[in-house]
């Protein structure tokens, strides 16, 4: 079972990608947000993206993150969905949050999928 965090845990995977312990295989940084391909890919394109903060999910990063990393994070999304060339044909964004929802990474990530016809939503 995917436990329900309330406190953000400093040692979990993104953190350690963000912090350089562990490697990505990275497809854009800035300031505000790393992105990277996923290591278990859904789609031709499948990327995750994540901030440069402790936030577990859009919850407390809506209501904590400065307005500035709120604004980098998501300027960082749409450039990384321009760069890797999914506008034209389309793209999905995802961003799991909690148990029901299956989030396994308690660092807030945004999926991007893309590259190929996406079946409808899974609910
Ligand atoms: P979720 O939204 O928390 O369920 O998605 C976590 C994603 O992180 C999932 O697609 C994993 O394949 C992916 N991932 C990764 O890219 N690198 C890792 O080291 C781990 C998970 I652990």
């Amino acid at each position: 079972m995917i436990p329900n965090y309330t406190t953000y845990d400093s040692e979990n995977i993104f953190a350690k990608i963000l912090r350089g312990e562990i490697p990505c295989n990275k497809v854009y940084e800035d300031d505000h947000a790393l992105a990277f391909h996923d290591i278990n890919p859904q789609a031709p394109v499948h990327v995750l993206v994540i901030p440069k903060g402790a936030y577990i999910s859009m919850m407390d990063f809506t209501a904590e993150a400065p307005a500035e990393l709120i604004t980098g994070f998501f300027r960082a999304v749409g450039h990384v969905a321009r760069d890797l060339g999914l506008e034209d044909a389309g793209y999905r964004m995802l961003a799991n949050a909690g148990a029901d929802a299956h989030q396994e990474v308690p660092h807030l990530h945004i999926h991007l999928f893309g590259g190929r016809k996406l079946g409808p939503m899974l609910m």
